[in-house]
């Protein structure tokens, strides 16, 4: 009786999370990702990193960082131990490369993807790409996506780097003080023309720090767009938690705490 875990109806698949926004000012938050990956992402054969992983990402060079090298290693063990690991990159850490993801041991994907996990077949995506009523952001990420900005943005020193990051982020809160809720939520047009390209009716993606399970259609015009919380333990309120889709195909959400959610 060798049958492996993960072909059991109901064994975890795949595990989804996003938004941890690490920081070595957030130590607990540090430490619960840590937990996950120990307790939760050994035990399931592969693991999503749906983007914002860091609260922000200058470089690779930055890796030399002690608790940049430690998460890139906790995230290798993982991998090590035979579990697949994936990344969609965020808004915050899209300058990750391929260093990165050799010392970590996992393999970058595009911005949506189209994966197969039991028996579905379901698209990912960070979710930023999607939030299109923020105009101002729009035309901010087609300029650092484009692939010569960020040759040139990396070629700068690493500290100058850090420095225009900050300057960046400090500006964005204030911007973010004055935005609408829904200025800040995904486009619903957006989110079906994600569906009709993929064509796909089911989506997991996060950014918006709103984890919900929306539900659109009936029968088989029927849509399930599962957006991921993101991770906070460094405060009172908590927040985090994961999606994971068994070997059956169930898809079941999970609070901070671990538990699961109705
Ligand atoms: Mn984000």
């Amino acid at each position: 009786m060798t049958a492996s875990v993960s072909n059991k109806p109901g064994a975890v698949q795949a595990l989804f999370i996003s938004d941890l926004h690490l920081q070595a000012a957030h130590p607990r938050t540090t430490q619960a990702f840590l937990d996950f990956l120990q307790e939760q992402a050994k035990r399931a054969p592969q693991l999503y990193l749906l983007g914002d992983l860091f609260e922000y990402w200058a470089g690779d060079d930055d890796l030399e960082t002690p608790y940049n090298r430690g998460i890139a290693e906790a995230i290798r063990q993982v991998s090590d131990s035979g579990v697949q690991v994936f990344w969609i990159a965020g808004n915050r850490d899209f300058l990750v490369g391929d260093s990165f993801a050799q010392a970590a041991g996992m393999t970058m994907l595009p911005d949506p993807s189209v994966i197969a996990v039991g028996g579905r077949r379901l698209a990912i995506a960070h979710g930023d790409a999607q939030c299109t009523d923020d105009l101002a952001y729009m035309e901010f990420r087609a300029q650092v996506r484009q692939p010569q900005w960020q040759a040139q943005f990396l070629a700068l020193p690493l500290a100058q780097r850090k420095a225009i990051i900050a300057g960046v982020r400090k500006e964005s809160q204030e911007e973010q003080r004055h935005k609408t809720m829904e200025i800040m939520d995904v486009n619903q047009a957006a989110i079906d023309a994600l569906f009709d390209s993929t064509a796909t009716d089911t989506l997991i993606h996060g950014h918006t720090h709103r984890p919900a399970h929306h539900l659109s259609g009936e029968g088989e015009t029927a849509r399930s767009r599962y957006v991921l919380p993101d991770w906070e333990y460094d405060v009172k309120a908590q927040r985090g938690g994961w999606i994971a889709i068994d070997a059956d195909g169930a898809i079941r959400r999970f609070g901070h705490d671990g538990q699961e959610l109705a």
